[in-house]
């Protein structure tokens, strides 16, 4: 038996060496301790041993089976451990390396034109107030002075969804809806999309920003739109920068200008930027023409009104030196960055 039982240890680390997981050790395991394994079978042998001789038989059985279950109990939890120390490494996190690179959006330069625009107005005590890019004829057109057979109504330059509506031309149709809905005084600016059927080029496109402003009180002359537009220009680009008014036609506002700022490139020298004119036009602006205000039922003998209509486009191409608005439009991370 003493023999027999070297052989089954011997045979039982040789193939227990080798054995690398849990299932293959169960295997060994049913083949030494099962109900059809060796130790069963040796139990078995009892009835062919001699009566005198079956106890220490029986002895030598169960330390034998008692050295079985240590070998294999301790290949269980080396296994056990490795298969930890497996599942540990696959989880392993350097808590040395750089984080994952963390990308943070940013403003579009439109957006950021456009609150720094309601910043400088509301800083002056206007309030922001809301237009409708689809707009009826009468609120774009009509009610601003601007009659059937003025150009601007042309199929050829206005975007109409059917007769009766149209995508906004520009913002002051929201001079309309404001002053039909308040009474003076009024201080308001708005700002939004606006559309036209232009050649789009570097510095025209058929989809734009416009941000308008409509002041209206006893006495407003155009000493306060030059000052509002002087404090635009001052707050947007710098202290430095002079505002021209030139005289200019909007049907809606008498007398109308377009407004320049002293070129920033070239500080109002002259240069490429300017066409050696040392200004850029960025908007147009007026008093409000009394048939307008006649229109909304206000009485131009007791109020008068300003009003001013910015590219906000041109105004971000200035400020950050853009030399093609379509840069704007492309959605570029590296433009926007
Ligand atoms: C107007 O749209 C008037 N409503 C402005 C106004 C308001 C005048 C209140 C008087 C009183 P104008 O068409 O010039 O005016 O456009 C105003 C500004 O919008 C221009 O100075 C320019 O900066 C910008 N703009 C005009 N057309 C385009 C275009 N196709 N693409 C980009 N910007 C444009």
């Amino acid at each position: 038996m003493i023999q027999e039982k070297d052989r089954i240890i011997r045979e039982l680390n040789d193939e227990i060496t080798k054995i690398k997981d849990i299932q293959e050790l169960q295997n060994v395991k049913a083949k030494y301790t099962g109900k059809k394994g060796i130790l069963t079978a040796l139990m078995k042998n009892i009835s062919s041993v001699e009566p005198e001789n079956r106890k220490n038989y029986g002895m030598e059985v169960n330390s034998l089976k008692e050295e079985i279950e240590n070998i294999i109990n301790e290949k269980t939890e080396e296994i056990k451990k490795s298969e930890k120390e497996k599942q540990e490494m696959k989880n392993w996190v350097d808590v040395t390396a750089d984080g994952a690179k963390k990308i943070s959006g940013r403003e579009h330069l439109i957006m950021k034109v456009m609150r720094e625009s309601f910043e400088i107005f509301t800083n002056l005590g206007f309030t922001v107030v809301e237009g409708n890019e689809i707009e009826e004829p009468w609120f774009n057109f009509d009610a601003l002075n601007t009659p059937k057979w003025h150009p601007a109504r042309d199929m050829q330059d206005t975007f109409y969804i059917d007769e009766e509506h149209l995508l906004r031309t520009h913002t002051s149709a929201v001079q309309i809806r404001t002053m039909m809905k308040h009474q003076p005084p009024i201080a308001v600016v708005s700002s939004g999309r606006t559309y036209r059927k232009d050649e789009i080029d570097a510095t025209h496109s058929a989809m734009f920003h416009q941000f308008e402003g409509l002041y209206i009180d006893k006495n407003v002359n155009v000493g306060h739109l030059k000052k509002f537009l002087e404090i635009y220009a001052q707050k947007m680009f710098g202290s430095n920068l002079k505002v021209l008014l030139r005289p200019s036609f909007f049907p809606f506002v008498e007398p109308g200008f377009e407004v320049d700022v002293s070129c920033i490139s070239c500080g109002g020298k002259g240069c490429s930027v300017c066409k050696n004119t040392g200004w850029i036009e960025v908007l147009g602006a007026g008093l409000v023409h009394p048939n307008v205000l006649r229109n909304v039922g206000f009485d131009p003998e007791k109020w008068q009104g300003l009003a001013f209509g910015i590219g906000i486009e041109r105004i971000a191409m200035l400020k950050y030196g853009i030399s093609n608005m379509r840069e704007l439009f492309k959605n570029d991370i590296r433009f926007i960055e």
